[in-house]
């Protein structure tokens, strides 16, 4: 009997599965991977089910003779160990990112004489309607809302993207690229006080309110299910900040981040060129306080973000802060630098984390942004943001456009900058 392997990254079995696997049937005995949950998050999106759940969905199929457990969208461990003749597989992985899987398969096949066999890909209103159903389940705040505590315990570090409307959350949810034999996508959505502010054209000052920016998050969930981070800004009043907490929750954002800082805030990348006060321990730990007795979940995580280093003063400060906001009931301390290296930040989270290993820690590179993930990650780095480099590279590219039609009186000039309109509508979900 010929071994044939294929590789399943789905909550349900639909009929373009079954017709993989009676395919699969015709070739030999038939062994199905289910991808592990970190595997699957980096591959497509995250699963709806356990892995206990997806293991079992498989295992009740007939046509299926093994199961095993594939820990890696790419599969040379799992060949390697099962040496299949065959590798079946839909094919739609022909093109796109996946195809640096197919080419991987067939670089690890060739090593001893195995095939890949590509059978059609199934598309129809069925499957389709399936899909969107999946994804609507993910939307919904009680999948979202949890979904960054999940990736903390899975991933080795999360990434955030700056995200301030419909379409940059839409960049943030789809965006995938395969590099140097790796897959990635990001994680999670940063709503940032000051991409969101600058949006509509207003100063990062805490004066667009708190019903304009939730209206930013209404905008952002309607076309994306990856988790939110909300910019908090100082958190206002600790009276309105409760409030806060409670809408947040229900929308399903996962987690507020508000900084120690007191009276007019200004953007932290001023850092001390503008008068900024910070607030003392005691406020802001009645604040967090305050916070996390409001909130009704276990979901939901309110993250304290110490302002210290950015007004120069020092790890020492920044460290009691820590301390005392975790006790105060933080779910997570985001540490903020402007220095163009992470050497202070580094100083901070080695220190944090020889007294403390479990509180997450966040960090916004936007200075010190030579840094790499897995650097940020051997520091005991949880969760990355960022936060604005989406509207710092749409900007100029605006600007430029706009002065260009200006300076030659039409738009041919530029035209090949420009992405085709029959793509900018794809990029849309129709229902
Ligand atoms: C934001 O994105 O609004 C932030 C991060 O708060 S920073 O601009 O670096 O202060
Ligand atoms: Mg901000």
């Amino acid at each position: 009997m010929k071994r044939v392997y294929t590789c399943f990254c789905t909550d349900v079995i639909h009929e373009g599965h079954m017709n993989i696997l009676r395919e699969a049937r015709k070739y030999g005995d038939v062994t199905v991977g289910v991808l592990s949950d970190a595997a699957m998050i980096r591959f497509n999106r995250f699963p709806t089910i356990s892995f206990e759940e997806r293991v079992q969905l498989v295992r009740d199929i007939p046509e299926v003779s093994n199961v095993v457990v594939q820990d890696d969208v790419f599969y040379d461990k799992i060949i390697h160990e099962l040496k299949p003749d065959y590798v079946i597989h839909g094919d739609n992985w022909l093109s796109g990112p996946t195809k640096a899987i197919r080419d991987n398969v067939a670089g690890l096949l060739a090593e001893y004489g195995g095939q890949i066999v590509d059978v059609p890909y199934t598309y129809n209103e069925s499957v389709k309607n399936i899909d969107a159903r999946i994804k609507a389940k993910l939307a919904m705040p009680e999948y979202r809302r949890k979904r960054l505590r999940q990736l903390l315990e899975i991933r080795p570090i999360v990434k955030a993207l700056e995200v301030h409307s419909g379409l940059t959350g839409l960049i943030a949810e789809k965006t995938i690229v395969e590099h140097n034999g790796e897959l990635d996508q990001f994680d999670a959505m940063w709503i940032s006080s000051l991409c969101d502010s600058t949006a509509k054209g207003k100063p990062d000052i805490e004066l667009v309110d708190m019903t304009s920016r939730f209206r930013t998050i209404d905008d952002v969930t309607e076309v994306t299910t990856k988790p939110i981070v909300f910019d908090g800004d100082t958190g206002g009043l600790t009276e309105h900040f409760v409030y806060t907490v409670r809408t947040l929750e229900k929308m399903g954002v996962s987690a507020v981040i508000i900084e120690d800082k007191t009276g007019l805030k200004k953007n932290s990348l001023f850092g001390t060129e503008v008068a900024q006060t910070q607030d003392t321990i005691e406020n802001f730990s009645a604040k967090i306080a305050a916070g996390k007795k409001a909130q009704l979940t276990d979901d939901f995580m309110i993250i304290a973000r110490i302002e210290s280093l950015i007004l120069e003063k020092g790890v020492e400060d920044a460290l009691a802060r820590a301390r005392a906001f975790v006790a105060a009931g933080a779910d997570g301390i985001m540490i903020h630098s402007r220095k163009k290296t992470p050497d202070e930040i580094f100083e901070f989270c080695d220190k944090f984390r020889a007294e403390n290993t479990t509180t997450p820690i966040i960090v916004v590179p936007t200075s010190y942004n030579a840094t790499t993930e897995a650097e940020l990650a051997a520091h005991g780095i949880n969760l990355v943001i960022y936060a604005n480099q989406l509207t710092r590279s749409a900007f100029p590219a605006m600007q430029q456009t706009a002065e260009d039609i200006l300076r030659y009186h039409r738009a041919k000039e530029v035209d090949d900058r420009l992405m085709p309109i029959k793509q900018i509508i794809t990029l849309i979900d129709e229902l």
